[in-house]
């Protein structure tokens, strides 16, 4: 078994439906430990467009890092994911952000997800649910740094999982 935090993220149509419904999709491909709240998020980097929602789910699964990759793309493109543009608006995203404490560097694939320490819309939500998250290398994941500090997060009091 295997503990893995998945990092969700729309910007387009009913942005709230398609995290819930990620979620819901997530249940099925392993067991869902827990979700962070909901965050609304500015756009980091790709052209301008409308703002994020942005959340964190961990699951414990059994798939290898390969099959979930493959499943979560599954799960992005019954969101209406259309890849045309790196960093543009998107239906639904799904980031495999920390598999264990291991190092994946498939191409296609690598974790730790190589951008998230930079970026506050996966961190402040993955230390929500995870604050003993651990980087493979020993180095514990913080929103304190200069890195991410003028990007803007604001934690929603709209339910991710509806229990
Ligand atoms: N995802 C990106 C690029 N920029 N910005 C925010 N706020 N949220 C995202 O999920 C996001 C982004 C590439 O995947
Ligand atoms: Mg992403
Ligand atoms: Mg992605």
């Amino acid at each position: 078994m295997a503990r893995v935090a998945l990092g969700l993220g729309s910007n387009l149509n009913d942005r709230l439906a398609h995290l819930r419904r990620a979620v819901l999709a997530l249940g099925a491909i392993g067991t869902l430990v827990g979700s962070s709240s909901v965050y609304e998020t500015a756009p980091v980097g790709g052209p301008a467009q409308g703002p994020f929602l942005n959340a964190v789910s961990i699951i414990d699964t059994a798939r290898s890092p390969e099959t979930l990759l493959a499943e979560i793309r599954a799960v992005e493109r019954v969101e209406g994911r259309e890849r045309r543009l790196r960093w543009g608006p998107r239906t639904l995203d799904l980031d495999l952000l920390l598999y264990d404490r291991d190092v994946v560097d498939l191409p296609g694939l690598s974790i730790p997800h190589p951008r998230m320490l930079e970026r506050r819309f996966v961190l402040v939500p993955l230390l929500e649910i995870w604050p003993d998250a651990v980087m493979p290398d020993g180095a514990v994941p913080s929103f304190q740094g200069p890195e991410s500090s003028d990007q803007e997060v604001v934690r929603l009091t709209v339910p991710l999982s509806v229990r």
